[in-house]
């Protein structure tokens, strides 16, 4: 394979780029009555515009010829095939093996890895209904009430962020809450006000073995017993969820009470999984099923619709044009729905941990811009923050606004105000305001640069008709195929993340040196030696 940055179609694009630059949103729009008809796509009830983008036909034509030089194509049919393309960590990346349907054929190692998801899938039905039903009690035969999912990273933002999305068809009976930090405030304040007896833990990790989870657990167990009085209740108020039964075992959990799922699931790709567990408890098997065939319709409309109408695709093209060409550093997820207010976390780890990536796939380092930094937050809340520099600043930030056409609560006016805020955003960035407009306007001289708006600020819209579990699946899978689609074209490892490991190590080693009996013999930098020493005279005042 040709380095990247050596291929005609890049260089095409990087001569195209110079001939972009200065070619403003106003001009496109102009020149093309329909743009805002014409670049558009639509799959798996989602809607894209994304003709407020500084992209001409030559512009996409370009990036799509990228795509298939790099040879999109086959990777997409290597991950649907199961083809261990993780490969510094020989493992197939099968997500989309989860929210296939019964009767599909996805084959690992010589065995068709479909029956066992849908056996999980049923187990979890299974226990889901008899927690829902009240037919699992307590220890003291009391009906659950409480579901505490504790769990890091992979284990805990994709069903943190589902159930809050999925607010509206949580049953009411049930309180959720998401344990993380190691910081023992977050299990404080996620067990604040609940009954032990009524409480459910479900430990979710993958390997079993992240410190920050099983600190977590360990408490949860110290303070599920201490309360009920006995070391039987464990039985009753903790399941696991994990690959690694051993592990589990070892914990204390019994088997029995554990949902398993597979290495060819990523941890940043299992909220489909029995790490969805706590979204099952929720919303009920029914709509966790739902949201499994949104994401399945998601799967099926990328690996079968061409290119240039591939949601995905798109995406990922239109994110490779700025990062690389534009050298824009970060992109903006900015959900116009309040229910999707951990999306953009969610997605700051989909989009990092799988493409922040300095060396592609044979080990070289790579002389292009991989994944960009992901942020955002829910509007309209954030047009009374950051957007300010959005508009006015210095630095271009593509920003992606999701928003839904109908609401789910009735509570009044809210709704249209809501859109008109979306749509109005997107309409700003493009178009700005000319210093002659706004003079126009009679604003004295001395403010009229303070108060134009220079706009050609892109914009992607996604719309669908209402947050629903189907959409929500159709959605983060439209993500989770986009990153791949960019990693692919990168030629990085988007299923790996040695980059968490460094420090993970250390901290292991630092953790004794601050809680030690005896002075340590630091032999860190200065400056780590020094805030061990602070630390330690602390706890010892
Ligand atoms: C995700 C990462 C990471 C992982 C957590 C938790 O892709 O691998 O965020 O999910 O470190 O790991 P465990 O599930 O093994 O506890």
């Amino acid at each position: 394979m040709p380095p990247l940055t050596s291929r005609p179609e890049w260089k095409a694009l990087a001569a195209h780029h110079e001939t972009m630059r200065g070619v403003h949103l106003r001009e496109l729009f102009a020149k093309d009555p329909q743009r805002g008809e014409r670049l558009v796509a639509e799959a798996a009830g989602l809607y894209l515009d994304y003709s407020k983008q500084r992209v001409t036909d030559e512009t996409l034509r370009l990036l799509l010829d990228l795509a298939r030089a790099c040879g999109v194509r086959a990777r997409v049919d290597a991950m649907f095939a199961g083809e261990k393309i993780n490969v510094t960590e020989g493992r197939a990346v099968l997500h989309v093996a989860l929210r296939a349907p019964r009767g599909t054929r996805i084959v690992v190692d010589g065995e068709d890895v479909v029956p066992g998801v849908h056996a999980v899938l049923d187990r979890m039905a299974e226990f889901a209904g008899r927690v829902r039903g009240g037919a699992w009690t307590g220890f003291t035969g009391r009906p659950i009430r409480n579901i505490v999912n504790i769990g890091i990273g992979g284990s805990d933002l994709g069903p943190a962020m589902a159930t809050d999305a999925l607010r509206w068809y949580r049953d009411p009976r049930l309180t959720l809450r998401f344990v993380s930090n190691v910081d023992g405030a977050d299990f404080v304040a996620a067990t604040h006000g609940l009954d032990p007896a009524e409480t459910l833990f479900i430990v979710s990790s993958k390997t079993f073995t992240t410190i920050e989870t099983l600190t977590n657990a360990r408490t949860a167990r110290a303070w599920c017993v201490r309360a009920l009085g006995d070391e039987r209740a464990v039985a009753k108020h903790f399941v696991a969820v994990s690959t690694a039964e051993s592990e589990v075992r070892k914990f204390g959990i019994d088997p029995a009470n554990m949902f398993p799922f597979w290495d060819w699931v990523g941890g940043r790709y299992s909220m489909w999984s029995a790490i969805g567990l706590s979204v099952m408890l929720a919303i009920g098997p029914e709509r966790f099923r739902e949201l499994l065939a949104g994401a399945h319709a998601m799967d099926e409309h990328f690996r079968a619709t061409p290119f240039e109408r591939n949601l995905p695709v798109v995406l990922a093209l239109l994110g490779i044009w700025y990062d690389d060409f534009f050298r824009a550093e970060t992109q903006a997820v900015l959900p116009y729905s309040h229910d999707l207010g951990r999306l953009p976390a969610y997605l700051q780890q989909l989009d990092m941990e799988s493409n922040g990536k300095h060396v592609d796939l044979d080990g070289r380092p790579v002389d292009y811009q991989t994944g960009p930094v992901v942020w955002g937050q829910p509007g309209t809340n954030g047009q009374h923050a950051y957007f300010q520099l959005l508009h006015q600043g210095t630095k271009l930030v593509p920003c992606d606004f999701i928003g839904f056409l109908r609401d789910l609560d009735d509570v009044g006016e809210h709704h249209p105000l809501l859109l008109a805020n979306l749509f109005a955003q997107t309409e700003a960035l493009a178009f700005g305001k000319t210093a002659e407009q706004v003079a126009a306007e009679g604003v004295p001289a001395f403010q009229v640069p303070h108060r134009t708006f220079e706009g050609n600020r892109p914009s992607n819209t996604i719309l669908a008709e209402r947050l629903t579990p189907a959409v929500l699946g159709a959605l983060v899978a439209l993500y989770e195929h986009k990153v791949f689609v960019q990693g692919a074209i990168w030629r990085v490892n988007s299923f790996d993340q040695w980059g968490v490991e460094l420090g993970k190590a250390l901290a292991t080693r630092i953790a004794p040196e601050l809680t030690a009996r005896d002075e340590p013999r630091l032999t860190h930098d200065s400056s780590t030696n020094a805030l061990i020493r602070r630390f330690r005279r602390s706890a010892s005042a």
